[in-house]
């Protein structure tokens, strides 16, 4: 059932309008890219990556922001049947080194200001080949690729075969490279193409980053499938996604859009009359946000909710006659999805109402981390369930609600930051005994990242001097937005540290 065994490219392809004349993505430069365009260049540089007689399975690692071309190249890494590793072009040398150490890609792509850096330590680890692009379509990957025919055959691909490595954080400050199939890929845009009622003149504003699922996954496959026009925005600001509502139908964002978007007076009902869909995703909305959007413009806006390990699992509602979308909630399954709550223990079955840990099956869900199977094991129930780390409950209508999280994990803007990884650089630090790091309410960022602190013996420290220590050694999304010194964490009987008191004592640090 379901199975296509087809390259996604082939599937994306098969959306593409007849005419290929069309505009496909316009961006704020101006520029205007026909299909045929999107056509031709990512077959140049798909031929470009088969020249380099890569070994099967090759790994390409792209960390350069966001562009068109970025974007087509993503598409030329399926189209040549490699494994596309996009890397948040906030990470920094300490974490770029962990990944390329770990996956071992074949390519790098990069920025050209990080070439020197980048291109040093991707040939110490063996990486053949490193690459340049810019968001101004500058850079040596193109320069190569143009020497490359426009024309090029999809490699046959499999559903189970690999087309993406997405890196989502390790709870033990490890990350873990979430291996997603070909087949993972396809089946979820076509659920989503089908269940959000894609429609042919739509028109969607891409305001996301494209290295991560909904940036690149969601809202790119939503519109290259349906053959839909993108209006192409290279970072979110909310004026520019204000101007192009009037030709616009749908638009996608984290909640922090959202919030932001609410705090222009130009967004109006009148602004938003040509719009058919607003989706939210990626952290939980908060029912305020759903409640002053609806007020506001007239639109319940639609939360789903997803995972990099499982792409879309839930949605609420697109047609009226699917039912209503209900603020707070992440709708239901998906057409093909399994979601199920587990209780801790055993495998009682929940009433309505009651709480579990959320767990997912279905041809969406990965085939599990890359070189870790015991982590995978452990992340999968012996009947073949994921465990999303999720906790929620079901209503009488099979309607789910994400009540909260047992995996130790910030959501800072739609990015996900984990705790342990944090404490581990902080705890490199001259000076630092130990620290503890939490998640607390933030009126942007939904949630905010708090570091709590323990001076060594006799050492004194700086609150600022220890996040600007801290500063370009990992990604800025995840530095403490405040840091406390203290004398000593909090411990129960069994020596752990209470971070709900730490989450507690912090949780006004930012009230609005
Ligand atoms: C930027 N900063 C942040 C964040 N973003 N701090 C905390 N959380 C953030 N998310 C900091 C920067 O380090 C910098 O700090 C300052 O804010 C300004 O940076 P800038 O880049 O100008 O920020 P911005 O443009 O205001 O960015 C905010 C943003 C962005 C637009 C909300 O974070 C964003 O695009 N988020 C979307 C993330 C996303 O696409 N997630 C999907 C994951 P300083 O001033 O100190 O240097 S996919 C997923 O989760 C699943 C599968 C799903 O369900 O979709
Ligand atoms: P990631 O690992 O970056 O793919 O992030 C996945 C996590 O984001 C999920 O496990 C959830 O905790 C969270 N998430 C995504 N969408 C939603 C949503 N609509 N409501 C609540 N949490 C969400």
């Amino acid at each position: 059932m379901n199975e296509r065994n087809q390259n996604l490219f082939a599937v994306l392809r098969a959306g593409f309008p007849d005419d290929l004349e069309r505009v496909a993505i316009e961006t704020e430069q101006g520029l205007a890219y026909r299909w045929r365009d999107l056509e031709r260049a990512s077959a140049m540089i798909a031929n470009l990556l088969a020249s380099l007689e890569l070994p099967p399975g090759a790994r390409i690692a792209v960390h350069t922001d966001k562009s068109v071309e970025a974007l087509l190249l993503y598409l030329a890494s399926l189209r040549a049947g490699c494994v596309y590793l996009p890397l948040n072009n906030a990470y920094q040398k300490a974490e770029l080194e962990y990944f390329i150490a770990d996956a071992e890609p074949s390519v790098v792509v990069c920025a050209s200001r990080s070439f020197s850096w980048l291109s040093k330590l991707a040939f110490q680890r063996g990486v053949g080949h490193v690459f340049t692009l810019d968001d101004d379509r500058s850079g040596s990957l193109l320069q190569r690729a143009a020497q490359h025919s426009d024309r090029h055959e999809a490699v046959e691909r499999r559903d189970a075969d690999l087309a993406a490595i997405l890196y989502t954080s390790g709870t033990t400050g490890r990350s873990k490279g979430a291996m997603l199939s070909h087949g993972n890929l396809s089946s979820n845009a076509l659920a989503l193409q089908r269940y959000w009622d894609w429609r042919p003149d739509d028109v969607l504003i891409h305001a996301l980053p494209i290295f991560h699922v909904h940036g690149l996954f969601v809202a790119s496959h939503g519109a290259l499938v349906n053959g839909s026009t993108m209006l192409w925005l290279d970072k979110f600001e909310p004026r520019a996604v204000l101007e192009r509502l009037p030709r616009a139908t749908v638009f996608m964002g984290v909640p922090t859009l959202y919030v932001r978007l609410l705090q222009e007076p130009a967004l109006t009902r009148e602004a938003c009359a040509h719009m058919r869909l607003f989706v939210s995703g990626s952290a939980p909305l908060m029912i305020e946000t759903f409640r002053d959007w609806q007020q506001r413009c007239g639109h319940a806006i639609l939360e789903r909710y997803g995972m990099s390990e499982t792409v879309m699992l839930t949605s609420n509602p697109c047609r009226p006659e699917d039912g209503e979308r209900l603020g707070g909630t992440v709708g239901r399954p998906l057409p093909g999805v399994q979601v199920r709550l587990a209780v801790q223990g055993g495998a009682a079955t929940l009433a309505a109402g009651e709480i579990g840990g959320v767990e997912v099956r279905g041809p969406n869900v990965f085939a599990g981390y890359w070189r870790m199977p015991e982590k995978t094991a452990e992340e999968f129930t012996a009947d073949g369930w994921f465990k999303t780390g999720d906790v929620g409950r079901f209503d009488a209508n099979g309607v789910l609600t994400i009540v909260g999280r047992s995996k130790d994990l910030i959501i800072s803007g739609g990015y996900n930051v984990y705790p342990a990884e944090v404490e581990g650089y902080l705890n490199e630090l001259v000076g630092v005994a130990e620290s503890a790091v939490v998640g607390v309410p933030h009126p942007d960022f939904g949630e905010a990242v708090v570091a709590v602190v323990v001076p060594k013996e006799g050492a004194t420290l700086d609150a600022a001097a220890l996040v600007a220590a801290l500063r370009g050694r990992i990604a800025g999304f995840k530095l403490p937005k405040r840091l406390f010194v203290v004398n000593e964490l909090p411990r129960n009987a069994m020596g752990k540290v209470q971070k709900s008191l730490l989450r507690e004592q912090h949780k006004a640090s930012f009230a609005a």
